[in-house]
């Protein structure tokens, strides 16, 4: 049986999953492509070949001939749109992040439990990079001993809207690293306290956090959204005995003029390609079997990066290291 699945929002990350929907998932096929522009979701359903393009979401989600669904529109309909693919009883791959209100988190969790089971898959999809599944292997097979410390750099280009700031570098970029860090560390953060260097310009500064974890480990994480020379993410994980850090992944390097060159990606759908394509790839095995990816995001982990991300904007806001207060884990996501 082939699972037909609709793309909602026709953006950068929808035109990148409508692509690997069509390229890189046999057993699938891509049914609709909807977003609010008509005219961005009739080109992006053409050039793949869709049966259908759309601007009503909600429509989209009721459709009998739509078996699940991908959603990549703004940070802010990710929530209510999950919710209707609940209440309609279709699997979504949402983009993270759930939401950025950890209330609004919650509230989501709440319609799945009352399901009765998982419906969402959440995109954080460094967790399908080998960078981080490395590192976790070397945690968990005693490779490096017990964890002490994780450094994380993050920095962009050039900040993606004029109006981004230092409070939408924690809110939209860090939960990459919220997310990373609880998953290879394999504990839940407890403090976090922000900083931000002065710029001697009016570009947007890079937020430097500082995070507690439970069991005694420190991990550290820059965003720097208007670095300027490339998209350049890095890791390193520091445990007793030794480290594991991520190697830069270009594949060759240009010699000339007595110097050597390697080259930076723009952004992240090529650096992270591959990630992309297993993550969507365990996004429709969950659509065949039901089963919940064993790598994978759900509801519980968006609503705690959502809730580190509001204490750190808290920390920066205030200038103090804030606590970072979770719900009891519910059985539902344990
Ligand atoms: C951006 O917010 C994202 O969502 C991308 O996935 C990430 O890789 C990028 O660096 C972020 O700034």
């Amino acid at each position: 049986m082939v699972t037909r699945i609709a793309i909602i929002g026709a953006g950068v990350m929808g035109k990148d999953h409508a692509k690997i929907v069509v390229e890189d998932l046999p057993g699938a096929t891509l049914q609709v492509v909807c977003d609010l522009d008509a005219e961005r979701a009739r080109l992006v359903a053409d050039s793949l070949g869709a049966a259908d393009a759309s601007t009503d979401a909600l429509a989209v989600i009721g459709r009998r001939d739509v078996d699940a669904v991908i959603v990549a529109s703004p940070d802010s309909t990710h929530a209510s749109l999950s919710k209707a693919c609940v209440s309609a009883g279709k699997y979504v791959l949402c983009e993270k992040p759930l939401s950025q209100s950890s209330a609004e988190c919650l509230d989501v969790m709440e319609t799945e439990k009352t399901a009765g089971r998982k419906f969402i898959l959440l995109g954080f999809m460094r967790r399908y990079d080998r960078t981080y599944t490395e590192m976790r292997m070397a945690l968990n097979n005693g490779t490096i001993g017990r964890a002490l410390m994780m450094h994380n750099f993050h920095r962009n280009v050039a900040i993606p809207t004029s109006d981004f700031t230092s409070m939408m570098a924690i809110t939209n970029s860090a939960p990459h690293e919220f997310d990373i860090v609880r998953y290879v560390l394999g504990s839940e953060c407890s403090s976090i306290s922000a900083f931000r260097p002065r710029r001697s310009d009016a570009v947007v500064a890079p937020v430097f956090l500082v995070v507690e974890t439970d069991t005694g480990q420190i991990a550290t994480i820059e965003i720097n959204n208007s670095a300027g020379y490339g998209y350049d993410v890095r890791a390193e994980l520091v445990g007793e005995k030794g480290s594991v850090a991520s190697n830069d992944l270009a594949y060759t390097r240009t010699n000339l003029n007595l110097s050597s060159r390697t080259r930076y990606d723009s952004d992240w759908r090529s650096r992270y390609a591959e990630a992309y394509r297993c993550q969507d790839q365990a996004f429709l095995k969950f659509v065949e079997t039901g089963q919940f990816p064993e790598l994978g995001s759900n509801c519980w982990d968006g609503y705690c990066t959502a809730v580190i991300a509001e204490a750190g904007v808290k920390s920066l806001k205030a200038g103090q290291k804030v606590s970072i207060e979770l719900i009891a884990r519910p059985e539902f996501y344990s």
